[in-house]
C-alpha cells in the first residue's frame, strides 16, 4: 500500500485535487488495466505493482468497478500467486472475459518448476470473485506474457499472447483448453511496423496485446518499442491476420517506461485505458491505471490519445439515497482499503484529515441527513460532509466513537443542510493524531429519497 509519506506528498503535488480523477486509483499503485464491461457496470481488472518496486515485483491482480467512470469502487484482490498451485512469482498483465455465467481471468505468471512465464486460467462465477486456478496447471507455456482473449462473433474464442513474439491459439468453448496448434503470428514490418536500431526486434510489436473487434473490422493494440514503450495498432480483416499496422494511439509520455492499453465501449462511449507514473513516488515499477474517453475516426481508425489528469468525464450521477460503500470513489488523499468483516472493503488507516472524493452525487432537491458504518480501535474522531472541496462548504458533522475495534461497527447518523442539486461529495475525517476509525459504507436521506429515490434491494438498511 502507498505509505503515508507518499500520501501526504500527493496532497501536496496536486495543485487542485479537485480536477483530478486520474489516476482511478490512489491507494495502491495498480498497472496493465483489462476493463471488462459486464450488466451495466465496468470491470477494471489490474495489476498491483508494491510500494518501492525496483521490478515488476507483482504477487497479486485487484479490480475495481463503476457505473459512471469516474466513481471507482475498490474490490480488493480476489487473484494472486498463492491462486495457481504452481506459480512463484510475477503476477503480471491479464484479461478477463465472459461466458457461460462465468468469468475466466487469463494471466502470465512464472511457472515454479519450469522457471518460465506461462499462461494460467481464474475461473470466478461473479467478475469480482474469489477466482479459483480453472485447471491446476498452465494453459500455455512458452516463457513469453500478456494474454489478450477475444471471443469472435462466431462463438470462437482467441487467446493471443507474447514478448518477444506474438502468439495466438483457438481457445475450446470451456475456455480451459484449446485445440489446434500454437500459432506464431509473423511479425512482419507492414502488419507491425518498423523498428529501429534493434536488429532482434524489426518490428515495433513489443508486448500487451489488446485484441478486440469493431464494425467487422479487428484491432490488435499493443505496447510498441522499448524502453519506453508507446501504444500502437494495427487491424486485419480476420482474427488471424493479416494484420496491417495502423500507427500511434498513445505517443511515449507518462513517466513509466512501459504501457500497457484496453479499450471498451460503455454507454455509448469509447473508452482507452492505460498506465503511468503519475502519482507521488511513481515510475516503471510503480505504476498507476488511468482512463481517456475517445471517438473512432468516421474510417474506424484510433485517433491519438493524450493521458490527462482529469479523465473521463462522468457518465450519470451517484445516488446518495441508497447505500455506497466507503471504497467507492473518484479520488482520496491518505486513505487505504482493506477487508471488511461482513464483506467487501472498508476505507481506514485514517488519519486527520484525510478525504475521499466522491463525484457529481446527486442530492436533488435536499438531503437531511447522513449516515455511516463505523468502526474504531483508535482515536475516533469525526466525518465531516463537505460539498465541492475538501475543505469546501461543511453540511454536516457525524461524530465516530470508539467502538473498540477496528472491524466493530456500529452507525452514526447526523444532520446535514445545503446538500442539493448535484454535487461533489467530500467525506473528510479529522480527530486527533494516529488512525481515528474506519468506514464501510454511507448514505444520505432527504425529501428525494422519500419521493422516488428508494434502496436497491439488500441496501434497504445498513448494515
Ligand atoms: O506489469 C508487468 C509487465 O509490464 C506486463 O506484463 C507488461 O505488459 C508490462 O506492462
Amino acid at each position: 500500500m502507498l505509505c503515508a509519506l507518499a500520501v501526504v506528498v500527493l496532497t501536496a503535488a496536486v495543485p487542485s485535487a479537485a480536477r483530478a480523477d486520474n489516476p482511478i486509483v490512489q491507494t495502491v499503485y495498480t498497472a496493465d488495466p483489462a476493463p471488462l464491461v459486464h450488466n451495466g457496470r465496468v470491470y477494471l481488472y489490474t495489476g498491483h505493482d508494491e510500494d518501492n518496486s525496483t521490478y515488476f515485483t507483482m504477487k497479486e491482480w485487484r479490480v475495481y468497478s463503476s457505473a459512471d467512470m469516474v466513481n471507482w469502487t475498490d474490490h480488493g484482490s480476489p487473484m494472486n500467486l498463492g491462486t495457481f498451485s504452481w506459480a512463484s512469482a510475477n503476477a503480471w498483465a491479464g484479461q478477463v472475459v465472459a461466458r457461460n455465467g462465468k468469468f475466466y481471468w487469463y494471466v502470465p505468471v512464472t511457472n515454479r518448476s519450469t522457471g518460465r512465464m506461462a499462461i494460467g486460467v481464474g475461473v470466478a462465477t461473479s467478475p469480482t470473485g474469489p477466482f479459483t486456478d480453472a485447471i491446476g496447471r498452465p494453459l500455455a507455456e512458452n516463457g513469453e506474457i500478456d494474454p489478450t482473449v477475444f471471443i469472435d462473433d462466431d462463438g470462437q474464442a482467441y487467446l493471443y499472447w507474447g514478448n518477444p513474439n506474438l502468439w495466438y491459439v483457438r481457445l475450446n468453448a470451456d475456455m480451459i483448453s484449446y485445440s489446434g496448434a500454437v500459432t506464431q503470428i509473423p511479425l512482419t514490418t507492414a502488419g507491425f511496423g518498423t523498428r529501429t536500431g534493434t536488429a532482434n526486434r524489426p518490428t515495433l510489436y513489443e508486448e500487451g496485446p489488446w485484441v478486440y473487434k469493431r464494425n467487422g473490422l479487428y484491432y490488435n493494440v499493443f505496447a510498441a518499442k522499448c524502453c519506453s514503450e508507446f501504444i500502437g495498432y494495427s487491424t486485419a480483416p480476420g482474427p488471424t491476420g493479416p494484420w496491417t499496422y495502423r500507427g500511434t494511439v498513445m505517443a511515449t509520455q507518462g513517466g513509466s517506461f512501459t504501457n500497457h492499453a484496453g479499450i471498451v465501449d460503455f454507454n455509448g462511449g469509447s473508452y482507452f485505458f492505460y498506465h503511468n507514473g503519475a502519482l507521488p513516488g511513481g515510475g516503471g515499477y510503480t505504476r498507476s491505471v488511468a482512463v481517456e474517453k475517445f471517438s473512432y475516426n468516421g474510417d474506424g481508425t484510433l485517433p491519438a490519445i493524450t493521458m490527462t489528469s482529469a479523465g473521463a468525464a462522468q457518465n450519470g450521477t451517484l445516488n446518495p439515497y441508497v447505500r455506497q460503500e466507503a471504497e467507492t470513489m473518484a479520488w482520496s488523499s491518505g486513505v487505504e482499503t482493506e477487508p471488511a468483516s461482513g464483506g467487501g472493503l472498508n476505507v481506514g488507516y485514517l488519519d486527520n484529515g484525510d478525504y475521499v472524493k466522491v463525484k457529481g452525487v446527486a442530492f436533488g432537491s435536499g438531503a437531511t441527513s447522513f449516515t455511516a458504518r463505523v468502526a474504531s480501535a483508535g482515536a475516533g474522531g469525526r466525518i465531516e460532509v463537505r460539498l465541492g472541496g475538501p475543505t469546501g462548504t461543511l453540511a454536516g458533522t457525524c461524530t465516530v466513537p470508539v467502538t473498540g475495534g477496528w472491524q466493530t461497527w456500529t452507525t452514526v447518523s447526523c444532520p446535514v443542510s445545503g446538500a442539493t442539486g448535484t454535487r461533489d461529495l467530500y467525506l473528510r475525517f479529522t480527530g486527533g493524531s494516529g488512525y481515528l476509525f474506519n468506514v464501510d459504507s454511507w448514505q444520505f436521506a432527504g425529501a428525494s429519497a422519500a419521493r422516488g429515490g428508494a434502496p436497491v434491494p439488500g441496501d434497504a438498511s445498513m448494515r
